[in-house]
């Protein structure tokens, strides 16, 4: 996915989308790992998201339109039954002029396009205990709003995306192939990473014996997928909607505490900065809880820290994997980036593992 793109080539696919107007600025918007994204000013004074979409990774890209637009309208039509305006609530997918839900350009590289959200902010950093909590709202509505969306017809955007087991083992075939030649570079890493096999399987286990339900899920519930209201501070609007897909309660837990409950960034290098933070923890669990108005079973509350110290351990093997196989897969600044990623992903791993059991007993509140 490494194009050359020009404004011109940018605003050239925009002009295949149903938009009036003419567009007057263009600006890169560098937050997620996968897609490119760009802010779109017209002179009607509208602004718009058009994203990239990396079909290295999402290969079907009219599937994930497809899952992304039938979310959607579920949603839009679940705030209009209850007679809130959802117009800021839910991700609004733009058609082409030709009634697609994307432009392939000549290079081949699929375009989308979405409203943008007004008067809404996008964080890399939580700023408040008050702030996380709405935030844990939000993810726990749309968990809510999505229980009785027909599972069925979402396509699987990336197989085993949050199977944690098939990323262990995907870690294990890349430290055999060991493509980039970096794997003696990282002893220490590699052991950290084999010495957590058993946790792999508690997920699929706990599906399978019951004790998780399969849900439809966002599972990628990092704080920057989240639009907050300027005025409210209340988490307006879910996006980056690319894997909505059958999934566990405890991915969604878990992937926000990983990001958001950090005292430091994904990549943050000075491993003493990084820590779990117990108040955030707490604050995002609470609210959560709450937006999942009472459907959580105890099982599941129960299991919520076990999720937070999965999906950590996950994102942090799937990092190594990608040192491993020579950054193919995470859109990476300077070449240690991803081990950066991996050995901060560890440390919190590290942390979470002293601190189980007050993240126990914080959930046991909520029961
Ligand atoms: C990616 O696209 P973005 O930055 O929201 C990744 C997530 C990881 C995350 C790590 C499709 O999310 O699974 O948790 O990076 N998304 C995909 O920051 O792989
Ligand atoms: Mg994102």
């Amino acid at each position: 996915m490494n194009f050359n793109l020009t404004d011109k080539d940018i605003i050239t696919s925009a002009g295949h989308f149903d938009i009036e107007g003419n567009v007057v600025h263009l600006e890169e918007c560098h937050n997620g790992h996968i897609n490119r994204t760009y802010f779109l000013t017209y002179d009607t004074g509208r602004r718009y998201v058009m994203q990239m979409v990396n079909t290295d990774i999402f290969k079907k890209p009219d599937e994930v339109m497809e899952n992304i637009v039938g979310v959607t309208e579920h949603i839009r039509r679940g705030y209009k039954a209850k007679g809130i305006d959802a117009e800021r609530r839910a991700l609004r997918v733009i058609w082409t002029k030709s009634g697609k839900w994307g432009h392939v350009d000549r290079r081949g590289i699929y375009w989308r396009m979405y409203d943008f959200v007004e008067d809404a902010e996008c964080y890399m950093k939580v700023e408040s205990a008050e702030m996380f909590e709405k935030v844990g709202f939000a993810f726990g509505q749309f968990q809510r709003q999505l229980a009785d969306f027909n599972a069925s017809v979402l396509h699987e955007s990336i197989p085993n995306f949050h199977n944690t087991e098939w990323r262990y083992a995907n870690l294990e075939k890349a430290i055999a192939e060991n493509k980039s030649g970096r794997a003696h570079l990282i002893p220490d890493e590699i052991k950290f990473a084999l010495d957590r096999k058993h946790i792999t399987s508690f997920i699929n286990e706990s599906i399978a014996n019951g004790s998780l339900t399969l849900r439809v899920t966002h599972n990628d519930t990092k704080l920057n997928n989240i639009m907050v209201d300027r005025e409210s501070g209340e988490g307006i609007c879910v996006i980056d909607l690319d894997t909505v897909m059958p999934g566990s309660v405890l991915a969604d837990f878990g992937d926000s505490i990983r990001f958001g409950a950090s005292s430091a960034a994904e990549d943050e290098t000075d491993l003493d900065k990084v820590y779990c933070r117990l108040d955030m923890f707490e604050a995002y669990a609470k609210g959560f809880i709450q937006g999942l108005e009472g459907s959580l079973s105890e099982s599941e509350i129960r299991a919520l820290p076990m999720g937070a110290l999965i999906l950590t351990y996950e994102t942090g093997i799937r990092f190594l994997s990608d040192y491993l196989d020579g950054d193919v897969y995470f859109r990476t600044e300077y070449p240690d980036h991803n081990l950066d990623r991996a050995r901060n992903q560890f440390k919190l791993v590290a942390d979470m593992e002293k601190k189980m059991d007050e993240m126990n007993a914080i959930v046991a509140k909520y029961l």
